[in-house]
Order: C-alpha cells, then sequence, then structure tokens
C-alpha cells in the first residue's frame, strides 16, 4: 500500500476541532502564516542573487538596524493576517507599537492576537546561515467589539493557543503547535507544499549539546559559569558538545530534534538578557513544553512570567527537561541573580 502524504492543509483541517471554540478562525490564521511563510521562503532562498541584502537606514526599538530582509517578512506576515481580518492585533519585533485591526464589518469582533519576529537571526542572512520566524497567538482578553488593547498582548505566555516557528534551512520547515503536541512539516519548494515530515516532535529527556555564546563568558552569571563547567568535566556522558548557530530557530530546532539546551543568559553587558519575552521566549517555551521539553529564565518557568511590556527582554534556558533542570540547580545556588 502507498503511504499517504499529509499536506499542512489537510492536517490543519483534520485537527479543526481539537480547539475548544473552534470556529475556523485559529484555522484560517494557520493557513495565513502557511502561505506569508512560503513567500518569505522565496525571497530568503534568493537573497544572495539579487540585490535585497544591506541594512535600511531605519533603526528598529531594539535599537539594531533593521535588514532589508526583515522589513520585508515583516510586511509579508502582516499583510497575510490583515488581509483575512481574522486577528484583531498584531505585535512584531520590528515595530515599536501594536497594531490594531477590524473585522469584516469594521467590528472589531475578532479573537486572536499575534505576536511575531518575523525574521529572527536576521544578522545570518549576509552568510547564507539559517533564519527563522517565530509566532504567538493569544485569544484577547477585553471584549470582542472594542478595539485591541495593550493588555491582551502582555498575557502570561501560558495563555498561548497557539505557536510555532519556521526555519529557513537546507530544508524550509514550518513547526507549531496548538497545545496538542508538536507537529513540523517540510517544504517542497518544487510544488509550494508543506508536508508533514516531522509527526510529534518530542526531546529527549536528556542531551548532550549546549548552545550559548560562550565569548560573553566573563561577562555570566556565577550559575552558568558553573553549569559550562559541569557540561566541559569529562564524567559520564561528558563533556558535551558545544553547537552555537547565532539563530535561536535553528538552534533550538537541532536540540529539540538532537538533545540539547539552549541558553542566552544575563550578562554585564545584557543585564536582563537579549532574547524578548512575548515573540522569542514565550512561542519557543511553548514549543518546548509541548516537545517533552522544558524552558525557564534560570529561576522560573517562563511561561509564568507576568509581561510588563511588549519588547521586553527575558534571560532565556530551554531543552531537554533533565539539562533544564540541571542548569536550574546551579543557577539556584544564586538566588540574588534572579532579580534581573
Ligand atoms: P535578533 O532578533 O536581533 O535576530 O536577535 C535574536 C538572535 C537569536 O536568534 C540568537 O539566538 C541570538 O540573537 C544570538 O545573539 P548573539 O549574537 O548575542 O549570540
Ligand atoms: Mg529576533
Amino acid at each position: 500500500m502507498r503511504e499517504k502524504h499529509i499536506t499542512l492543509g489537510e492536517f490543519i483541517i483534520d485537527k479543526q476541532e481539537e480547539f475548544k471554540y473552534s470556529s475556523g478562525e485559529l484555522s484560517k490564521l494557520i493557513n495565513s502564516i502557511r502561505l506569508a511563510a512560503k513567500v518569505v521562503n522565496y525571497e530568503v532562498n534568493k537573497a544572495g542573487l539579487v540585490d535585497i541584502l544591506g541594512a535600511t537606514s531605519t533603526i528598529n526599538i531594539q535599537g539594531e538596524q533593521q535588514q532589508k530582509l526583515d522589513a520585508y517578512a515583516n510586511e509579508v506576515f502582516m499583510q497575510a493576517l490583515i488581509n483575512r481580518e481574522i486577528v484583531c492585533g498584531i505585535a512584531s519585533e520590528e515595530d515599536d507599537n501594536y497594531i490594531t485591526i477590524k473585522g469584516k464589518n469594521n467590528d472589531n469582533n475578532n479573537k486572536y492576537v499575534v505576536l511575531m519576529d518575523p525574521l529572527d537571526g536576521s544578522s545570518n542572512i549576509d552568510v547564507n546561515v539559517s533564519v527563522g520566524t517565530i509566532f504567538s497567538v493569544y485569544r484577547r482578553i477585553t471584549p470582542p467589539g472594542t478595539p485591541v488593547q495593550e493588555v491582551d498582548f502582555l498575557q502570561k505566555g501560558s495563555q498561548q493557543v497557539a505557536a510555532g516557528y519556521v526555519v529557513y534551512g537546507t530544508s524550509t520547515m514550518l513547526v507549531y503547535t496548538t497545545g496538542h503536541g508538536v507537529n513540523g512539516f517540510t517544504l517542497n519548494p518544487a510544488i509550494g507544499v508543506f508536508y508533514l515530515s516531522h509527526p510529534n516532535m518530542e526531546y529527549p529527556k536528556d542531551g548532550t549539546i549546549y548552545s550559548i555564546n560562550e565569548g560573553n563568558y566573563v561577562h555570566f552569571p556565577q550559575g552558568v559559569k558553573d553549569y559550562l563547567k559541569y557540561c566541559q568535566k569529562e564524567e559520564g556522558d561528558r563533556p558535551y558538545t558545544s553547537r552555537y548557530i547565532g539563530s535561536l530557530v535553528s538552534d533550538f530546532h537541532r536540540n529539540m530534534i538532537k538533545g540539547g539546551i539552549y541558553i542566552y543568559p544575563t550578562s554585564t553587558k545584557a543585564p536582563k538578557g537579549k532574547l524578548r519575552l512575548l515573540y522569542e521566549a514565550n512561542p519557543m517555551a511553548f514549543i518546548a513544553e509541548q516537545a517533552k521539553g522544558a524552558a525557564t529564565d534560570g529561576y522560573m518557568r517562563t511561561m509564568d512570567i507576568q509581561p510588563t511590556s511588549l519588547h521586553q527582554r527575558v534571560p532565556f534556558f530551554c531543552g531537554s527537561i533533565n539539562m533544564v533542570k540541571k542548569v536550574n540547580e546551579f543557577m539556584a545556588k544564586y538566588p540574588n541573580d534572579a532579580n534581573y
């Protein structure tokens, strides 16, 4: 008998009844992301060929120079979501403020807000290294019929209804969860179709890979330094292997498949860490937990952190469950570092 190849489109339809208040909106939302991912994939793949590289003159809210492709990806994902009138608001790494979207009849009746990093790791584009898109979806908490408010975006990660990423790598993959496990789909670029290639993705409980920018070692908190020394010690399955692409989505994706931990801690250079809670740490934390891994700030569960602002940063420790537990034990010896 021939094996059935399930496409992402079929998968979304099949799974629609799993959503609690299903009215098809979340399915449409994931479909919009699927479409935008294909468009961005096409541009990312030809980035080396055309004169799209190089920085634009605009500086984003984080004070970083925006690459042209970031701006392009932002536009594509925004438009895909806006055109379908299925979300009431979007917040993006590339924009200082969230945007409000009216529904079909100008009614503000849409239920979902999306937070996203349209092209993460974009300093890697110029050198032909993988980049990614990260997205996070919540139900609004203000009443439908009124314009969306900042509080709709400042929800704890535990309230997410969906989260996912696209990795534009040797193959392009879309990986997402709606709270019922994690599934990965690989794009066949010849026909522009995502196929279910990685059903029910799970982190190995233990791993031997650690991913951290060790160049910042001297600036790290003592708990992280101690943990790195532990990783490097010759004992049992150690020393572990160090792997760091510098592209969160790619580092995360590899670690989820092979078993490992990703760490971006606080440092004297970045006292609150670098990654953004709402559209980098929380969506990855949701995926990690759904894949039987874990994510913390070194002390508490990432998804229990109460957000206070849209672009807030957090330290991030994410990966195989036993590795995250271990590093948290090291951090617990320095409780003062929890007050970042
Ligand atoms: P970005 O949103 O500006 O692309 O920054 C996020 C990226 C992550 O993908 C990556 O893990 C990290 O920054 C790398 O930072 P560093 O170069 O400091 O190691
Ligand atoms: Mg980013």
